[in-house]
Formats: structure tokens, sequence, C-alpha cells
């Protein structure tokens, strides 16, 4: 593998063989590569992930596929999505330490990276289907949150820095292409690849019927597209991160780009508020309010802890060019207003974001086991209906829904709602 030119896709059978030459990768799995265990976990839409364990050890050999996995080779995709992803797990570990796997090895020719084997830690959402709670989930992805956006903002790089990473990420085309396409735009019109559960056409016409909310979806994408403000992970769904009872982490940053602060905390409150909409179907009655609740409680612990989190860093690590302390502090001017001003754009920005994704995952190609797993379609249908109508109302209302109280006020409200 390593002197290989060619790119080729590994197999199980193959795996050991090409990269068994491989210090790095040897010295952390121990014994010979022919003892190596390979077996592909691959659940994601779009490329092959293998853990491969040694004797004294495993690691996850992750590779890009020439195609979109979920849909096959009708779909090509290109290969550097490999790249791009190795470059955000580097700036997410300086951002975020331990936040992200460690990298052992990176072969963009092949489109692979082996990175640490996350173990026993498992896919947040199939926790949250299975009715497990993660101590300190919303701290850690608020802290991620907070600390990614702040630390790859002009807020604390050097403007140069900043210039220049934006300008290597600006390369990665055809993967920010797939949001473009699948979450701002499929949606709202009747595209090839969506589809949506029997029952909920009469939703449907009244979300692609609402012109004033489709603009607001529209002046998002404007921002998604045009506010290259800091390093997004680009995809920080449930399918993103892995806990244990008491950790959690984050992979598959390979939708990575520069864009607007409220991004990816929007996303992923919209995959805890799916994962809330969709619990009457996967708890007990008894369970059932307990549950809910407590994925509520995780919904303001991310954006409390988000808050307090870019507060902090605002006061400790403001070195870049904007806010500059020359104009505030040094003037005996608190910079509290500007702050505050700024996160309330934030929020606002990730309730618009939040009430898309609940919108793609329902509507376009993607959508979330939460609600897929459900197989009384009725039943899935008035569930769903409850989430892409709240969907619809944080795009309209987002800059008025004050703080995460109000927020969780309204999803208790539409939980109790026929929306069908
Ligand atoms: P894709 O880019 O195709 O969405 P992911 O990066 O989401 O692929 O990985 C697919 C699956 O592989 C994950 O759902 C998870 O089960 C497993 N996986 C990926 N990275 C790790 C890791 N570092 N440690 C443990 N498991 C992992
Ligand atoms: C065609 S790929 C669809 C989705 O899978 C990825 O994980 C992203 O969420 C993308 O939108
Ligand atoms: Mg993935």
């Amino acid at each position: 593998m390593e002197n290989a030119s060619k790119y080729e896709a590994l197999t199980v059978e193959t795996l050991a063989s090409r990269l068994g030459g491989i210090a790095t990768i040897l010295n952390r799995l121990g014994g010979d590569a022919s003892d190596w265990k390979v077996n592909e976990v691959g659940d994601g839409n779009l490329n092959l992930v293998f853990i491969v364990s040694g004797a004294s050890g495993a690691v996850i050999v992750k590779q890009a596929l020439p195609y979109v996995r979920l849909v096959g080779d009708s779909w090509p995709l290109p290969l550097y999505r490999a790249f791009y992803e190795h470059h955000a797990l580097k700036r997410q570990e300086a951002y975020d330490p331990g936040s992200v796997p460690e990298i052992y090895h990176f072969d963009e020719t092949q489109a692979l990276i082996v990175m640490e084997h996350f173990s026993p830690h498992a896919i947040l959402r199939n926790k949250l289907i299975a009715g497990e709670r993660v101590s300190g989930l919303g701290r850690r992805l608020g802290e991620f949150c907070a600390r990614t956006a702040f630390r790859g903002s002009e807020l604390r790089m050097a403007s140069a820095d900043k210039k220049a990473d934006v300008a290597l990420f600006a390369g990665n085309v055809e993967i920010p292409a797939i949001t473009e396409a699948v979450v701002f735009r499929d949606p709202y019109f009747n595209a090839d690849m969506n589809h949506h559960t029997p029952g909920l056409d009469p939703v449907v016409a009244t979300l692609r019927g609402d012109v004033a909310m489709k603009a607001e979806v529209q002046h998002l994408f404007r921002a998604f597209s045009a506010k290259a403000e800091t390093l997004c992970h680009g995809d920080l769904h449930s399918g993103s991160a892995m806990c244990t009872a008491d950790d959690t982490r984050v992979i598959d940053p390979e939708f990575a780009f520069y864009g607007p602060m409220g991004f990816d905390i929007g996303m992923l409150i919209a995959n805890y508020l799916m994962a809330y909409f969709s619990q009457p179907a996967h708890r007990t009655v008894s369970d059932l309010d307990g549950y809910q609740e407590w994925i509520l409680s995780v919904v303001e612990e991310t954006w409390t802890t988000f808050k307090s989190e870019f507060a902090a860093l605002w006061s400790s690590e403001r070195t870049g060019m904007l806010y500059d302390r020359r104009i505030f502090e040094d003037q005996g001017h608190g910079a509290d207003g500007p702050l505050n001003a700024l996160l309330a754009e934030i929020w606002s920005d990730a309730l618009g974001y939040c009430g898309i994704e609940m919108h793609r995952r329902t509507l376009s190609i993607a959508h979330n086991a939460d609600f897929e797993t459900i197989e009384d379609v009725a039943a899935r249908a008035r569930l769903e209906a409850r989430n892409m109508m709240m969907g619809r109302r944080l795009l309209l209302e987002r800059g008025e829904i004050d703080g995460a109280a109000n927020l969780l006020a309204m999803a208790r409200r539409f939980n109790g709602e026929d929306c069908t």
C-alpha cells in the first residue's frame, strides 16, 4: 500500500496484506498482520469503514469510495473527501483536544485514514433509540461546538492563517454540494430521490406552499454559502457522535467547510429533537415522559454550555482581528454587549438550520433511523408531522425564540399536537 500509486478499494480479504507493511499500524496492533481480524462496519451513507484488531489493540480504517455508498456508482463522488476529513480532524483536535479520533496514518492516493478506534463507544443515535442516557452529553457537545466555532474563526485565528485555511477548504466542492442539494433544496420540491411516509402529503404540501418559510430557508442557504466565518464540522448529527454512558466523542467531519457559527449546533439540536419526537414509538408509557424530558435537558445543556464556553473564550482567547480589545476593553468599555449580540445571532441562525435539518431528514434522500425504524406507518407519520411542523415554526419564528427554555416549551407543545 505504501508504494501503491493507484487507488483501489480495500476489502476484508485484502486489507491485512495491503496495510500490513505500515509500521505505525503494525506497532499499534501488534503481532503479525496475517493474524489481524478485519470487520467492515460502515453504516454511514458514503464510505468503507473497517475495524482492524490485532494482539494488542484495534484501529479504524476509513476509506472513501469513488461514489456515494448509499446510492451506488450512479452518483460519483471525489476521493478527495478523505483529504478534507483528515485536515478537519487535525484542526478539531487542536481546537478541542481529545474530542475526535487520533489519526495514525493518512494515505491521500488510497483516500484512507487509519484512526483511533473508540471502544466501547456506540453511535449516539442508536443509544437514543434504545433509551440510554449519556452523562455529560450536552456539556461535551456544547463545548465541542463552542470551541470549534470560536477557535476556528478570526475571533482567535490570525487572519492570514484563516484565509489560507478558507482557501484550502474551498477545494472541497462536491461534498458540501451534497448538503446544498439534499438539505437546502430537495425537501422543498419534488426532487427525484426524495421520499416521505405515506399520510404526510398534506404536511408536505403545507411546507412547499409556504413561500415565507422557503424564503427563510434560502436566506440561511445564502449564509451557508457566503458566511465563511469558522470551520464547521458540516454533518454534526447524532450518527456523528459516539458515546459510552459517560464519554462522548465526535467522528466523520468529511463535510467540513467554512460557514456560519450556528450551523453545527443547529444541526445537532435538530437531531436531539428528532430523537425526542420519535420516542413515543420506542418507549413504554412508563418510560416515555422521563426519557423525553432527559433529551430536552440535553438540548438545554448543549446551548447553555455553548454560551458559557464561547463567553469564556471571548474573555481569554480573543486574539484575532475581530472585536479588537483596543476598541472595547482598552477604552474601559465592556465587550459583553457585542458578545451577547453575536450569541443571539448564532442562536437565531442555529434555530433556522435546525428547522431545515428537521425537514430534510423526513423529506429528502437521507432519512434517520429515529423515524425510519418505526414500522407502524401511521404512527411514524404522526410523529414525523410534529417534527416537520415544528421545523416550519422554527424557520418562521427563529428571531423571536428567546433562549432554550422557549425552544423546549415549543417542542413540548408540538409533542402533544396532531399535526397530520
Ligand atoms: P460515513 O462517512 O460513511 O458516514 P462514518 O465515519 O460515519 O462513515 O463511520 C461509519 C461507522 O463506522 C460509524 O457509524 C461507526 O459505527 C464506525 N466508526 C467510524 N469511526 C469510528 C471510530 N473512530 N471508532 C469507532 N467506530 C467508528
Ligand atoms: C447522499 S449522502 C446523504 C447524507 O449522508 C451524510 O451523512 C450527510 O448527512 C448527507 O447529507
Ligand atoms: Mg457519517
